[in-house]
């Protein structure tokens, strides 16, 4: 039986507007699935008739409640987005009928380990080193794996011609995304990279029938008909490191209003990451669905080199002037590899690189400000 949290009354409207859509989807008959992670196979989700929702933590809220249970030294990302779904206020995990995870790091893995005392919960596990002779075999047999566990929780079969279809959709709304972020290619940026991601972001949260590829297709017409006149000539600055979603205030918000212009992010969910399609054709298509998801350069993998290749090609694609780096308090893996980053950016490619060890919370709000005003300095004197 469908019902409300408990603590319902107590959200504020944009939250229980959030719980109505997800309430109404459902009883609808729509199933629901959460990931936390963009080495995530959503095809096989999609094949499962069921709808895939992101659920990581973006804010502070749920993370007191979450340090009861997890340590206070773990990056903010994990305790945000177990809190959430231990404190019942996010729609999208009260409504999920099951979690699709995987072994990236070991904060997250450890932290479903706790998890699926409230939700069924497979994890993936995830080969660290992809170039090893038996990654993709393995990384395909997980994938393999996780189609099961979803076939027996809804009682679907997964057919190849439903997986065929689910990857031609993905790959079609990948393209879109790409082209949205290329937006920004164009110098100046007609607009703001953070409504560029705000726009791209909403995908992940799709739960009406209308077309989504269609309306994101539309809003890169648009954007690339609007034309900035005002002779413009901010600084261009490429962020890489961790997710920022948690940090999109406090950190590229206020960096465009201070006056530089955020034209792409190398991360796990930037245009180089959706670039990668799954081949339409493939015999084996959990063959090909697990090729493509192996080649995400995350921070988790060892060695990770290819990471750093895209992070030239993006400067060059994108023509930045800098590059800032976030690190998650707790991050080990993204920390460690800051320093491979900072060296490449700042002595083979010569631009500013900034370093930002951060959390959600916003005590540390009016110092990064001041530092990124100093970097926007930077930036225009070497300019
Ligand atoms: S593919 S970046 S979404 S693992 S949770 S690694 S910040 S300590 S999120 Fe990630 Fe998948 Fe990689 Fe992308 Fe660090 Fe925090 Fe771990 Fe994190």
């Amino acid at each position: 039986m469908l019902s409300l949290p408990k603590n319902f009354e107590t959200f504020n409207d944009a939250r229980k507007k959030s719980f109505m859509t997800l309430y109404e989807a459902k009883q609808a008959g729509k199933k629901v699935i959460g990931v936390f992670c963009t080495y995530t196979p959503v095809e096989i989700i999609n094949a499962a008739g069921a709808i895939s929702v992101g659920l990581c933590g973006k804010s502070e809220q749920g993370i007191p409640e979450a340090e009861a249970h997890l340590p206070k030294t773990l990056c903010p990302l994990i305790k945000a987005s177990y809190g959430m779904a231990l404190t019942d206020q996010c729609p999208y995990f009260y409504f999920s009928d099951g979690i699709l995870a995987e072994t990236t790091c070991d904060g997250k893995k450890k932290m479903y380990e706790l998890m699926s005392r409230f939700k069924p919960v497979h994890v993936l596990n995830l080969p660290q080193g992809r170039d090893q002779a038996m990654a993709l075999d393995m990384w395909t047999e997980e994938v393999r794996q996780a189609a099961k566990f979803l076939e027996k929780l809804f009682g679907v079969e997964i057919t190849d011609e439903k997986l065929h279809d689910a990857i031609v959709y993905r790959n079609k709304l990948r393209r879109a995304i790409v082209d949205l972020y290329e937006v920004a290619k164009l110098k100046p940026s007609p607009v703001s990279g953070y409504e560029i991601s705000t726009v791209a972001e909403s995908a992940d949260f799709h739960f009406t029938d209308d077309d989504l590829i269609a309306k994101i297709e539309k809003t890169t017409r648009e954007f690339k008909e609007r034309i900035r006149n005002d002779g413009s000539n901010r600084p261009r600055v490429l962020i890489t490191g961790c997710p920022n979603a948690g940090v999109r205030d406090k950190i590229i918000k206020r960096l465009e209003e201070l006056g530089a212009d955020y034209v792409c992010a190398d991360n796990c969910a930037g245009p180089r990451t959706q670039k990668f399609m799954i081949d339409e054709n493939a015999d084996d298509l959990y063959r090909a669905i697990a090729e493509r998801y192996l080649k995400i350069n995350c921070s988790v993998m060892t060695p990770n080199t290819k990471r750093f290749e895209d992070i030239r090609e993006l400067v060059r694609e994108y023509q930045a002037d800098g590059v800032i780096e976030i690190v998650l308090h707790g991050c080990h893996t993204f920390a460690v590899e800051a320093f491979t980053t900072m060296n490449i950016v700042q002595n083979e490619l010569g631009l500013p690189y900034l370093r930002l060890d951060t959390d959600f919370s916003q005590s540390d709000k009016g110092q990064i400000e001041t530092r990124l005003e100093a970097f926007i300095e930077i930036m225009t004197d070497a300019a």
